[in-house]
C-alpha cells in the first residue's frame, strides 16, 4: 500500500532565511515563496518480485508495492522527499538511485551501491530522505547489479513553486516513461556477460511506454507462440493520453532503458523541446525526439489535429540495428468520436533510420540553454581529464575500459571508507588522467585488446572546475563504435561541445560553447566522436560517473569522483554493514 502524504512543514526560518533576506528583494521574495510552501512528501515502498506481463508475456519483475513502473513522485521545489524502502525480495539486495537529484548535503542518499551505501538486505528497511532543490523532470531506478532492468524504476516530477513562472505555458502535463524489456532474468544476463565466450544480452524483446508494450510473437496474429503469452492481459493494454482540443500539453519524457537509444514521436503533432534534465532549453521543434538512457526531456504539443481519430505515440530503437518492434501508446481527444483506446487508423511511425547518426548529432547540437536561463560556465578548468572509451578483454572476458582501466565496484562503499579512514577498501592509486591521444587510432580496434581493472577513484579538489572529455573509439570488431550515454551523479555539467574523430587538447577547447551551453546530468557520446563537459566539484561526497547502458557499466564502463568528503556530515549508520564497514560505530 502506498501511504502518500504532503504535510506542511514549519518554514525553516532559523538559520538560512535572515541571511538570505539581505539579498536583493527579488531573491528574497523567491526564497520566501519556496520556504513558505516547503512540504514533506512521504511514501512507503515494499520491493518484491511479482508476476507481471508488460509485453503480454508473463515474467517475474522487481516491483514497488506490486507495480512496475513504480509511482510517479510529484513534489514542489524545496520539498523534502522521504521514501521508506522495505526490501521484501527474500534473496536479493536492493538500492535505489534518484537520478538527477544532486543530493546536496545528503550524499549518503544517492542510492549507489558500493559508492554511497551498502545494499539494503532482504528484510531490511532503509529510509531515503533528501530535498528536491530544483524543478524539473527526473527519474529513479535500482542501482544494484543489473537490477534496474528487472523493473524497479519510475519518474520524479518537481514543479516550480506556485506563482513562479516558467518560460512557457501549458494546460497540464503527462508523464512518459520509456523502457526496454527482456524475457531472460537479469541474473541470466549478468552471468552471460561475465562468461567466456560472452553471451550478449541481445536486443530487447519489447519496448515499453509507461510499462506497456508488446512482444512481437505474442499478438493477436501470433497468440500462442510463446509460453505465458496472453494478448488480453491488462498489464499490456497500451497507455492512453487524453487531450482537450486546442490546449497545449507538456509531455515529460524519461528514458530508463537498459540498452536502447530511442526515437520518440507523437504522430501528427510537432514537439517543441523546452526542458532537458531539469534545465530550460532554447526551444526547438522536432517531428521526433532522440532520447538516450538516463535522459529526460519536456516537450510541448498543441492538440490541434482532427479530434475524431486517435494518434500513435511511438518509440523505436536507433543507434543499434533494431531487433524490436515499435512500442506504441495512444493519444486521444476528449469529445472526439473515437473511443479513447481505439487503435489509430494509421500504421505507427517508424522513427529515424537507426543509423542516421548525423541527425542525432544535430539534435545534440541544438540543445542549448534557454536565453533567459543561462548559467554561465567558468571560463577555464582547473583540471582536464581525457577519458578514452574502449572495448577490451581481461582473461578472455569482454570489458569496457577508460584509459585502459576497467572499473570494478568495491565491496566497501567509498563514502564510508573515505569518511571513516578505512584503509585497503579500494585501490588507492588514482586512475590515469589521459591516454596517448597522439598515437592511439580511434578508428581501429585496440592493437592489444588486453586491459586491467581497478576500483581506484579520482579525487577532486573541492571547489575546483573539472573538464572531462569522453573520447569514443572503435570496439573490438572492425568499423564499429556505438553511442554511450554518460551520467554523472551529484552534479549537472555544462555540455561544451561534440566532435567527430580524435579530440585534440591543443585545438578543440577553442571551439567550446561557453556562451549558452545547456546543463545536463546525462549526455551522449556519439559513435567515433567526443563529448566535452565541465562541472564544478562543489558537492561534498563521492559520485559515480558512468555509461547508463546497464550492461556497459556492469562490464566496467565507469569512474568515480570524490570531492570535499571531509565536509560531509556524520554518516547515517544504516548505509554501513558491508565490507570493511561491518560493525559500524565510526
Ligand atoms: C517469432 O517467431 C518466429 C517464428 O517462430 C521466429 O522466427 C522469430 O525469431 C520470433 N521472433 C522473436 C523476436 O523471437
Ligand atoms: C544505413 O543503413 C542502410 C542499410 O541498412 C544504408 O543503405 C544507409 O546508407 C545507411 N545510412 C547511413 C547514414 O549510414
Ligand atoms: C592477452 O591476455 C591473454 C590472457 O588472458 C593472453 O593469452 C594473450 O597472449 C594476451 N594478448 C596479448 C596481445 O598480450
Ligand atoms: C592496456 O593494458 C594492457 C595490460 O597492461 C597492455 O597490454 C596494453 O598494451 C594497454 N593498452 C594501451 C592502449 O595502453
Ligand atoms: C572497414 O572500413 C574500411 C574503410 O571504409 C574498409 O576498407 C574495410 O574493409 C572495413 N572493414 C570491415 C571488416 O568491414
Ligand atoms: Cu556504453
Amino acid at each position: 500500500m502506498i501511504r502518500s502524504s504532503r504535510s506542511l512543514a514549519a518554514p525553516p526560518l532559523g538559520v538560512g532565511a535572515p541571511r538570505r533576506l539581505l539579498c536583493s528583494l527579488f531573491l528574497a521574495t523567491t526564497t520566501l515563496t519556496i520556504l513558505a510552501t516547503a512540504a514533506t512528501v512521504r511514501q512507503d515502498w515494499e520491493i518484491s518480485y511479482q508476476f507481471t506481463s508488460p509485453d503480454c508475456v508473463r515474467k517475474l519483475a522487481v516491483t514497488i508495492n506490486g507495480q512496475t513502473p513504480g509511482p510517479t513522485i510529484r513534489a514542489t521545489q524545496g520539498d523534502t522527499i522521504v521514501i521508506s524502502v522495505k526490501n521484501s525480495l527474500l534473496t536479493e539486495n536492493v538500492a535505489i538511485h534518484w537520478h538527477g537529484i544532486r543530493q546536496i548535503g545528503t550524499p549518503w542518499a544517492d542510492g549507489t551501491e558500493g559508492v554511497t551505501q551498502c545494499p539494503i538486505l532482504p528484510g531490511d528497511v532503509f529510509v531515503y530522505k533528501f530535498v528536491v532543490d530544483r524543478p524539473g523532470t527526473y527519474m529513479y531506478h535500482a542501482h544494484y547489479g543489473m537490477q534496474r532492468s528487472a523493473g524497479l524504476n519510475g519518474m520524479i516530477v518537481v514543479e516550480v513553486p506556485r506563482g513562479q513562472a516558467e518560460p512557457f505555458v501549458y494546460e497540464r502535463d503527462h508523464t512518459v516513461l520509456l523502457n526496454d524489456w527482456w524475457h531472460r532474468s537479469t541474473y541470466e544476463q549478468a552471468a552471460g556477460l561475465a562468461a567466456v565466450p560472452m553471451v550478449w544480452v541481445g536486443e530487447p524483446q519489447a519496448l515499453l511506454i509507461n510499462g506497456r508494450g508488446r512482444f512481437v510473437n505474442c499478438s493477436a496474429s501470433a497468440p500462442t507462440m510463446v509460453e505465458g503469452c496472453n494478448v488480453a492481459h491488462p498489464d499490456c493494454a497500451p497507455a492512453v493520453f487524453a487531450v482537450v482540443p486546442g490546449k497545449t500539453y507538456r509531455f515529460r519524457i524519461a528514458s530508463v532503458t537498459s540498452l536502447s537509444a530511442l526515437n520518440f514521436e507523437i504522430e501528427g503533432h510537432a514537439m517543441t523541446v523546452v526542458e532537458a534534465d531539469g534545465h530550460y532549453v532554447k526551444p526547438f521543434v522536432v517531428k521526433n525526439l532522440n532520447i538516450y538512457s538516463g535522459e529526460t526531456y519536456s516537450v510541448l504539443i498543441t492538440a490541434n489535429q482532427d479530434p475524431n481519430r486517435n494518434y500513435w505515440l511511438a518509440s523505436n530503437v536507433v543507434s543499434r540495428r533494431p531487433g524490436t518492434v515499435t512500442a506504441t501508446a495512444i493519444l486521444s481527444y476528449y469529445g472526439g468520436r473515437s473511443s479513447p483506446n481505439a487503435n489509430p487508423p494509421t500504421t505507427p511511425p517508424v522513427g529515424l533510420p537507426w543509423n542516421d547518426t548525423a541527425a542525432r548529432v544535430r539534435q545534440s547540437l541544438a540543445t542549448v540553454s534557454h536565453p533567459a536561463h543561462i548559467i554561465p560556465p567558468p571560463a577555464k578548468p582547473d583540471r582536464a581529464i581525457l577519458l578514452l572509451n574502449t572495448q577490451n578483454k581481461i582473461d578472455g572476458k569482454i570489458k569496457w575500459a577508460l584509459n585502459n582501466v576497467s572499473f570494478t565496484l568495491p565491496h566497501t562503499p567509498y563514502l564510508v571508507a573515505l569518511k571513516s579512514g578505512l584503509l585497503g577498501a579500494f585501490d588507492e592509486r588514482p586512475p590515469p588522467e589521459t591516454y596517448d591521444h597522439q598515437r592511439y587510432d580511434v578508428f581501429s580496434p585496440p592493437a592489444n585488446p588486453n586491459t586491467t581493472s581497478s576500483d581506484g577513484l579520482y579525487r577532486l579538489r573541492f571547489g575546483s572546475v573539472v573538464d572531462v572529455v569522453l573520447q569514443n573509439a572503435n570496439m573490438l570488431g572492425a568499423n564499429s563504435s556505438e553511442t554511450h550515454p554518460w551520467h554523472l551523479h551529484g552534479h549537472d555539467f555544462w555540455v561544451l561541445g561534440y566532435g567527430y574523430g580524435r579530440f585534440d587538447p591543443a585545438v578543440h577547447p577553442a571551439t567550446y560553447n561557453l556562451k549558452d551551453p545547456i546543463m545536463k546530468n546525462t549526455v551522449a557520446v556519439h559513435p567515433f566522436g567526443w563529448t566535452a563537459l565541465r562541472f564544478k566539484a562543489d558537492n561534498p561526497g563521492v559520485w559515480a560517473f558512468h555509461c547508463h547502458i546497464e550492461a556497459h557499466f556492469f562490464m566496467g564502463m565507469g569512474v568515480v569522483f570524490e570531492e570535499g568528503v571531509e565536509r560531509v556530515g556524520e554518516l547515517p549508520k544504516e548505509i554501513m554493514g558491508c565490507g570493511k564497514t561491518r560493525g559500524g560505530g565510526h
